[in-house]
């Protein structure tokens, strides 16, 4: 059933590709709880060089990699700064809080990206009554605010001035690569600014499960604990892992080819009159539509285009999400383009 939708609710959705399941079946496993799993520990070798970090670790989802990442970081009753729109504070089941501890001091950037000037702000002066500022997590690209790209400079700046206070720093990189394709600035460059980073496999890259965590290996030691604690201990995961190893080996280049996508159904869906679309956010594969104008509940809209066969998801306030990756063609998404617009031009 499932088959005849058009699917943009996120990059998750993707399937593994029969290359890909070709080398899942191939992958020589062991049992990674003991360290011996041989595609597990390939992929974490290749992916800790591409990001330019002593080690890495495999983990089942992008949420357990972020709050392992966390956890090692943080003692309980730290705060935590990151964006208002954080993936880490708004779609983690409150895993900051649960899993460390820790509370989190959000603060509001543009498009996703905040400064030292937004640091400043929420930073706590070393008071005995007042929780300790240990970290801060950036993400990039940023989700809820588009899919954006966090400048570099910003990136630089918030980096030294947090080493100056001896405050963590970490990245949700679940779609760092986008960013870095868009960009054509490295992984391991924008990585270099963070003491731990958390990849995805599983988004547009098109691997079935899967992220990694880097960082130095006295990190990772410690993250390693931390991952077994959270039920993260896998055992022949080499299986897994083969499409993670596919997945940085052939697809990331190709996700420039998403960014032209979601750029061709940004144009298009702009012209409808009751959506807002801040064409400056849309810089890599997710597009966020305000419906506001339209009067009509997200939830309304989103049913009405599913009953024509496209699905989107509810992007951030009052607004729709769309998402291109590599299971939609270009094709189908002028589709998609062309049902959104006769369905919702008259709303
Ligand atoms: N994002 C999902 C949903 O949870 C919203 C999506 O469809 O975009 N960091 C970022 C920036 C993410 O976008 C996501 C997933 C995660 C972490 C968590 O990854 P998983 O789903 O593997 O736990």
């Amino acid at each position: 059933m499932a088959e005849q939708f058009i699917d943009l609710r996120s990059d998750t959705v993707t399937k593994p590709s029969p290359p890909m399941r070709e080398a899942m079946a191939k992958a020589v496993v062991g049992d990674d709880v003991f360290g011996e799993d041989p595609t597990v520990n390939r992929l974490q070798e290749y992916a800790a060089g591409l990001l330019g970090k002593e080690a890495a670790l495999y983990v089942p989802s992008g949420t357990m990699g972020n709050q392992t990442c966390i956890k090692v970081h943080t003692q309980p009753g730290d705060e935590v700064i990151c964006e208002n729109g954080a993936h880490v504070f708004n779609y983690e089941t409150g895993g900051i809080a649960f899993l460390s501890g820790a509370q989190v001091h959000p603060v509001q950037g543009k498009r996703g990206a905040f400064g030292v000037a937004e640091i400043e702000r929420a930073l706590r002066p070393d008071l005995y009554y007042m929780p300790k500022t240990r970290l801060i997590c950036m993400e990039n690209t940023h989700n809820r605010a588009g899919g954006t790209i966090y400048p570099l400079d910003l990136i630089r700046e918030v980096s030294a001035f947090a080493r100056t206070r001896n405050i963590r720093l970490h990245l949700d990189g679940a779609r760092l690569w986008n960013a870095s394709v868009a960009t054509g600035i490295a992984p391991k460059e924008y990585a270099s600014y963070f003491d731990s980073v958390s990849v995805c496999l599983s988004k547009g890259l098109g691997a079935p499960v899967g992220s990694v965590i880097a960082g130095s290996a006295a990190f990772i030691a410690e993250a390693r604990h931390f991952r077994k604690i959270f039920g993260g201990g896998m055992r022949q995961a080499g299986i897994l892992a083969a499409a993670g190893l596919y997945a940085l080996e052939h697809n990331i280049g190709r996700l420039s080819e998403d960014h032209e996508k979601a750029a061709f159904l940004a144009r298009e869906l702009a012209q409808v009159k009751a959506f807002d679309i801040d064409m400056g956010s849309v810089q890599t594969n997710i597009i966020i539509i305000g419906a506001e104008k339209s009067g009509k509940k997200p939830e309304e809209i989103l049913a009405a285009l599913r009953a024509k066969g496209v699905l989107l998801t509810m992007g951030n306030y009052m607004g729709l999400r769309a998402v291109t990756h590599l299971d939609v063609t270009m094709g189908e998404v002028k589709r998609a383009a062309q049902i959104i617009r006769e369905t919702c031009g008259r709303l």
